[in-house]
């Protein structure tokens, strides 16, 4: 819509004048008003094909605005002023004299120069508008929320404000000072060491990976609603820094893990302790925030488990897989569920309610079946489902950093759960015995 609304004038207009006021012109004998007619018609509909590129590629318009249309019609309209007086003087001067042809080829070069210097001129200073800053302020955005500082003192917002804050004298909150409880005893303590590891797939295959304690995925957390964790990041040898953020947990700002936004990198040799109370309960994740196409990449995540307060203790068979695609130094793709690479067996009691908590590690989504049992998907993204039906052949699509919980009784044969990749699928055969054949769902 938003295209449609800028970009149809901008190509509609000129092609209708060049059909109206041009075209029938190209039959008649040719006079000087027809001709400045049918050339300033070219010109004006190359105008806009030209301000439509610059729409669709440098300039994207977002929500239809007046402001847009104003913008971009008004200078199809002056452009098509300009042009006609150009060439309404060009003409007459033509008339009288035809220019050198050295002087046309000199004067077709300095147009050229001219537009392709406006051009790249264009295409460096929108790039150079598009890069992020070194180090940014969070509280001076256009729209800034200063939890419950004072946002006159940026002219540029428009943050509501009621003049009733018992901090409104005081200066915007840093963000560094949005910190869980400082002093309390945590109810779940962990240390995680960013390290680099060697670790090794069940095929044998051997990856330099960067790890939390050694392992890829990092040890799983498991916290209760409620509790106040706390997580100490100690960076033994990642040289360009880590941070964690929560994966799907709400956290104070200043405990989010964003490097560059809500904290600096943690260093090698240097810690970092996060601190909050968790409220949402479900299948949620941990990873690095420090270029973290890179490091969640090469490993450094896990599974953060969260409890609802309620819950006692279980006979539920409950796991958690994360999925998670290897690049290797040859440039292979591995993909995996935790370390392995190749189909799993694992034995498990028939009558045993079973809780498979997926993972979605990766950045692309990834499709999961599981076969020869009846099963819920009983949450999605963390988020428990009201009632979900029973399901049987159903694709389960997991979204990057998505996670399914999925639930069902171990039948007393065997049961296949598996991530469908192109060449070879890859899984886990639950069974009675621990022997069970795999049998995976066709897609
Ligand atoms: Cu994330």
């Amino acid at each position: 819509m938003d295209r449609v609304l800028n970009l149809l004038p901008l190509l509609s207009l000129p092609a209708a004048i060049v059909l109206i006021f041009a075209l029938p012109n190209l039959s008649r004998e040719t006079n000087k008003k027809s001709l400045l007619f049918f050339i300033v018609s070219i010109h004006v509909m190359t105008v806009g094909a030209i301000l439509a590129f610059f729409l669709v590629t440098i300039d994207i318009p977002a929500i239809p605005n007046t402001k847009d249309l104003l913008i971009y019609g008004g200078a199809l309209i002056i452009s098509a002023g300009l042009l006609w007086l150009y060439h309404g003087r060009r003409i007459r001067i033509l008339e009288n004299r035809l220019p050198q042809f050295s002087i046309r080829i000199i004067r077709g070069a300095v147009y050229f120069v001219l537009v392709f210097g406006v051009a790249i001129t264009g295409l460096v200073v929108s790039q150079k508008m598009s890069e992020f800053p070194g180090r940014m302020n969070m509280v001076h955005h256009h729209t800034a929320d200063f939890g419950g500082g004072d946002s006159s003192s940026d002219e540029n917002t428009n943050a509501h404000h009621d003049g009733h804050d018992s901090n409104s004298d005081s200066k915007p909150i840093s963000v560094v000072e949005l910190k869980g409880p400082q002093t309390d005893i945590p109810d779940k303590k962990y240390v995680l060491y960013a390290e680099t590891k060697k670790i090794r797939l069940a095929s044998g295959e051997s990856i330099e990976a960067w790890t939390f304690n050694g392992q890829s995925p990092g040890p799983e957390l498991v916290a209760n609603e409620g509790d106040l964790v706390e997580v100490r990041l100690v960076n033994k040898n990642i040289d360009s820094g880590v941070t964690i953020h929560w994966h799907g947990v709400d956290v104070p700002n200043g405990e989010d893990g964003v490097a560059g936004m809500t904290q600096d990198a943690v260093m090698p040799g240097e810690s970092y302790t996060y601190r909050f109370v968790v409220k949402e309960e479900g299948t949620h994740w941990y990873h690095s925030h420090q270029q973290s196409s890179i490091q969640v990449q090469k490993g450094l995540f896990g599974a953060f488990i969260i409890h609802p307060s309620s819950q006692h203790e279980t006979k539920t068979m409950d796991t958690t897989i994360v999925a998670h695609d290897w690049i290797i130094p040859d440039g292979r793709n591995i993909p995996a569920l935790d370390t392995a690479d190749t189909f799993q067996r694992k034995m498990v009691n028939p009558g045993t309610p079973v809780r498979l908590r997926l993972v979605n590690a990766g950045n692309l989504t990834r499709t999961f079946s599981l076969n020869c049992v009846p099963f819920k998907v009983i949450a999605i993204d963390g988020y428990e489902l009201n009632e979900p039906g029973t399901l049987t052949t159903s694709l389960l699509r997991i979204g990057g950093g998505g996670r399914y919980d999925i639930e069902f009784i171990m039948p007393d044969t065997s049961v296949t759960l598996a991530m469908l990749i192109e060449d070879k699928p890859l899984g886990i055969v639950y069974s009675p015995d621990g022997h069970g054949k795999r049998n995976v769902l066709d897609e």
